[in-house]
């Protein structure tokens, strides 16, 4: 199975915005804290982490994301964008297209699935966590992490996962270059991000909801707090989920959703 190879990605990167420079670690708890860390030492936008195996690796609300050595990628890039801290939310949305479009280069049936998945054939293969710091009410950086399952194979996974969580070499039937991925997926965050900070969140917006998988699909939604059951409708201006419920449309800002009516258990 192909081993990452840092040097080879940062020659594909050279003189580019993202992804350099980039620091390879073969083992580190996450790579979302050690981008955190660096952040706070100052590291300029573009600066990568990019690791072979997490220990500690994190998903939202602090729950685990499975990072064992030799067979994915796990990636933190660094952000400085010039925007106001309530909007960071829409980060994950920007790298979400990135990632399923990374993804589809190899499996053309990805698809997107609030607020942070990458699916295929209803198997989460990818996931994003983006964590920021304000600076009074602005960001001060942010930091996109990415989880792809590359080469992982149904067994690697906790008995739990098996029915839930996939690989793309597991849907395309064969090992797939790890370098490769890394390079097109900085390839990709670079190209979302900079079409953001130009056209803006509306770019975004229809980008993302053209590559989800629950547009007009019965969902239900766990906030935490409630349950909710409705019809995914769109995005609003922030980026939270329509979700019509009877004749209101609510909108969700943070949750978990699952997919009901495709046929797949998606969670
Ligand atoms: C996510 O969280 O999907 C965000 C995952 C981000 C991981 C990257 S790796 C690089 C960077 N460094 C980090 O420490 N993190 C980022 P969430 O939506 O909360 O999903 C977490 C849930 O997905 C878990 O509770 C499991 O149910 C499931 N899960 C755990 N590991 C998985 C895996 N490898 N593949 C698919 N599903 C997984």
């Amino acid at each position: 199975m192909s081993a990452l190879d840092p040097t080879r990605i940062r020659q594909a990167r050279d003189g580019r915005r993202l992804g350099v420079p980039l620091v390879y670690r073969e083992h580190t708890g996450s790579t979302n804290d050690d981008a955190m860390e660096f952040a706070r030492q100052g590291a300029e936008e573009g600066t990568t982490v990019l690791a072979d195996h997490q220990t500690r690796g994190r998903g939202r609300l602090g729950r685990r994301w499975e990072s064992p050595p030799g067979r994915n990628v796990y990636l933190s890039v660094i952000l400085r964008p010039s925007m106001a801290a309530t909007m960071a939310p829409q980060l994950t949305l920007v790298a979400g297209v990135a990632v399923v479009e990374t993804i589809r280069a190899w499996l053309p049936e990805a698809v997107l699935k609030w607020p942070n998945d990458v699916l295929v054939r209803g198997k989460k293969v990818a996931g994003v966590l983006v964590e920021m710091a304000a600076r009074g009410e602005q960001v001060d950086f942010a930091v996109v992490g990415v989880g792809i399952n590359v080469n992982m194979a149904s067994e690697d996974f906790p008995s739990e996962l098996r029915e839930l969580a996939g690989s793309m070499a597991e849907a395309l039937g064969q090992p797939i270059d790890r370098n490769e991925v890394v390079i097109t997926l900085l390839q990709k965050l670079e190209e979302e991000y900079e079409a953001y900070l130009q056209h803006g969140f509306e770019w975004v917006r229809t980008r993302w909801w053209d590559r989800a998988g629950m547009a007009g699909q019965r969902v239900s939604v766990n906030t935490g707090l409630r349950r909710l059951e409705g019809e995914a409708v769109g995005l609003d201006e922030r980026g939270a989920l329509q979700l019509r419920v009877g004749e209101e449309i609510v909108a969700i800002v943070a949750g978990d959703v699952t997919i009901h009516g495709s046929g797949a258990a998606c969670s």
